[in-house]
């Protein structure tokens, strides 16, 4: 056993005494959407055809794959943390300690009878553990939770969330959430918070001014909840600008810049281009406190916060001196100062490690949806980071072991059979999912599209659990970590050991 911990910059290569042909890799993607998966290391990691994808999936500073076009087989990239799994179950866990300065990059590459890791240390020198082990899942568990208590990760209890997000989308209004808060609690539906998804405000950075469709004001909706015994949650993306917006507008000196001094468009959503927020800026930690108190101010004590990779892109920024990684982390303190310590912060869209003891819980997946798959994106595209239930599912269950760095969410459960394609197997995984994961309960389902059955699936998707283990990394039955203690799921396309095709069957105990 050979065990190294040690402080570590810049580059480092290991050549692992691997047979390439039988080894398989579990990866962890940058951020929330980021795929997470566990492969044959001979396999070609998928790399998005597209800029956009590129920009608001992954780390654009380190994109997975290598960097020949077309991608190359045996070539697999991962952020924090990768694993090395023989077909004994042994293999080799490196995992960094610290990632509040620096971000570890791994690129594992299978050669001819040995397999070369290297690691790219980005910022100052961080505590890493690289370790050979006889036990990859015990290892890969250990050396997360020891990550997790060198960056003090929060990890209260998990919460019960309604969302407004995957049925109302951007045309939510304020009558909206109410209808559903009161149908919920004539149903005496066990959600601790309603949330308020994208919509409301008038243009991305400007949150305190409404949209029109809404129909009045968020500030108005916490009492309102209250009264029907709910908790207010509410989203925003606290580091976007939209090119249109006031913010913009008043200060563009505010915005994360390219090499020639113009602000720097970072991605494409809500129809077009957008900016991020410098967080070296001190003048934007000033508004991001004050966004965060104002809305708390308001009566919201759960703010799901998304887009916050937008913090670490690559840029010119207002304090060269800052890495990536503690530019966000700035951007991160000052939102959770602002928010006050006894706020509930859900992360989303947002670089993983390096959010570590400031997050409450992080979406560990893509969006669900009431999808399966969406094979142009994932397969012509070679993107699994859209939404569909599919990715939903293959990400964060191949992340299981991030509960010791948060409280992790692997998204929204669809129990819905109207507005909805999926099937009953379908829904049956998402189920398992949020069961062997353990975290927190999300759903966004009309609660008067809801059915007798429809409402039998929710309470079950709402009775939290604690996290399961896999039990090997050496077969599975997809891309993904799929063997659990309480189950197994099947995301292939066909029925595979007698489990239904997209489907989750419980172990059958004696
Ligand atoms: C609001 C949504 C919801 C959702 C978030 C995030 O890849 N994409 O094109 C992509 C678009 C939207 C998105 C994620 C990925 O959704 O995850 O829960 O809050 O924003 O706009």
């Amino acid at each position: 056993m050979a065990e190294f911990e040690v402080r570590h910059s810049g580059d480092r290569t290991w050549t692992l005494d691997l047979d390439a042909s039988t080894t398989r890799v579990l990866v962890n993607g940058f951020q929330s959407w980021s795929e997470g998966e566990l492969r044959a290391l001979s396999d070609v990691q998928p790399r998005p055809a597209l800029v956009w994808m590129q920009e608001h999936g992954h780390d654009v500073g380190f994109l997975p794959g290598s960097d020949r076009p077309g991608g190359e087989a045996g070539v697999w990239r991962s952020h924090t943390l990768i694993a090395l799994v023989r077909p004994d179950g042994g293999g080799y866990v490196g995992c960094s300690q610290d990632e509040t300065r620096s971000a570890a990059h791994w690129e594992a590459r299978a050669g001819d009878g040995h397999v070369t890791l290297r690691l790219e240390v980005e910022g100052p020198e961080l505590p890493l553990v690289f370790t050979e082990t006889d036990d990859v899942i015990a290892a890969v568990e250990a050396l997360s939770a020891s990550l997790g208590e060198a960056m003090h990760a929060r990890t209260p209890a998990p919460l019960r969330v309604w969302c407004s997000w995957y049925s109302y989308f951007r045309t939510v209004t304020l009558a909206n959430m109410l209808d559903n808060a009161e149908r919920s609690r004539d149903k005496a539906l066990p959600f601790d918070v309603f949330q308020l998804d994208d919509g409301f405000q008038a243009d991305l950075g400007d949150w305190t001014r409404p949209a029109a469709h809404f129909g009045g004001h968020a500030r108005d909706l916490p009492a309102q909840l209250g009264a029907l015994g709910y908790r207010s949650g509410i989203w925003i993306a606290p580091f976007l600008a939209g090119p249109n917006s006031d913010l913009f507008r008043a200060h563009p000196d505010w915005m994360l810049k390219t090499e020639g001094g113009q602000p720097m468009p970072i991605g494409n959503n809500w129809g077009g281009a957008y900016y991020a927020l410098d967080t070296t800026h001190p003048e934007v930690l000033d508004w991001l406190r004050e966004l965060a108190r104002e809305v708390v101010g308001w009566g919201y004590s759960y703010l799901k916060l998304d887009f916050l990779f937008a913090a670490a892109m690559p840029g010119v920024r207002h304090d060269p001196g800052r890495t990536r990684t503690e530019a966000y982390r700035m951007g991160l303190e000052a939102l959770r100062a602002g928010a006050g310590d006894e706020t509930f912060l859900l992360l989303c869209g947002a670089p993983l490690a390096s959010s570590i003891g400031i997050a409450d819980a992080m979406r560990t997946g893509p969006d669900v949806s009431p999808i399966w798959d969406d094979e142009s994106r994932r397969v012509l595209l070679q993107d699994g980071t859209g939404p569909s239930a599919r990715n939903a599912v293959h990400t964060s269950l191949s992340r299981w072991y991030q509960h010791a760095w948060y409280q992790p969410d692997p998204d929204v459960m669809v129990a819905r059979r109207e507005l909805s394609l999926l099937n009953a197997a379908e829904r049956h995984t998402l189920l398992g999912l949020l069961d062997v994961i353990g975290g927190l309960r999300a759903s966004s389902d009309p609660v008067a599209l809801l059915d007798d059955e429809g409402l039998i699936l929710l309470r079950r998707a709402l009775e939290v659990s604690v996290p399961d283990r896999p039990t090997t990394l050496t077969t599975s039955l997809g891309d993904a970590v799929t063997h659990f203690t309480r189950g197994r799921f099947n995301l292939f396309d066909i029925p595979r050991d007698g489990i239904p095709a997209h489907g989750y069957q419980e172990a059958t105990h004696v």
